[in-house]
């Protein structure tokens, strides 16, 4: 069984990315292998690495990782759908990936399918977070942003080319110290890392048992 687990870097300005954080300090749940991996927020290089590391590792599961600044749990992704837009859902802001790329209502794949649900048990993996007493729900949306990008792309792989890859997403709040300087920090919410790393753990113990 091997685990093929990916973050990615820091966007939007900040200085860190708790998805990469995260990923580093994770280890292999007994009983499987784990490859880590930090992928570019960048829509054209994310997708690229993260299909030539299906490539060359051939792994039967795929965890994505991401931040979702303001949520205050941490999210399972249910869906990922075949639109890329940087443009927030009431047009009043565009948010370019790391290389300037600014898709508006785009698909991913000009083929593929309108959407892909994740193929990972969902409830499983919110229960085993839960149980550590950390706060965790399925979410419907992951956005349109290189999150949305990134599980797409691992599912239309997967529905494609290898039918043995099992995919899904799960988005984590910011840290702490992303928001402390923020004025709206009162309303914002933040997950201290060791609880992020104590649920993907956990999530990790689930993926094993597949
Ligand atoms: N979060 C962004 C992209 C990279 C990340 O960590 C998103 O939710 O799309």
């Amino acid at each position: 069984m091997k685990i093929l687990v990916t973050g990615f870097e820091p966007f939007n300005g900040q200085t860190v990315n708790p998805s990469e954080q995260i990923v580093h300090r994770l280890t292999a749940p007994e009983g499987a292998t784990l490859v880590k991996a930090i992928l570019p927020v960048e829509f054209k290089k994310a997708a690229a690495q993260l299909q030539e590391l299906i490539e060359v590792h051939q792994p039967d599961i795929l965890l994505s990782i991401g931040q979702a600044g303001g949520r205050p749990e941490i999210s399972v992704e249910r869906v990922a759908i075949n639109i890329d837009s940087v443009k927030s859902s009431d047009g009043s802001k565009l948010l370019p990936d790391n290389a300037g790329h600014m898709p508006v209502d785009t698909p991913i794949e000009a083929e593929g399918a309108a959407a892909y649900f994740a193929t990972l048990p969902l409830w499983k993996i919110v229960e085993a977070i839960q149980e550590k007493s950390i706060p965790a729900a399925i979410s419907n949306t992951a956005g349109t942003y290189l999150c949305n990008h990134v599980m797409y792309v691992g599912l239309h792989q997967a529905a494609t080319q290898y039918p043995q890859l099992k995919a899904g997403f799960i988005h984590v709040p910011f840290l702490p110290e992303q928001i402390k300087h923020r004025e709206d920090r009162d309303r914002l919410a933040a997950m201290p890392l060791a609880d992020m790393v104590t649920a993907l753990q956990a999530v990790l113990e689930v993926l094993a048992t597949l």
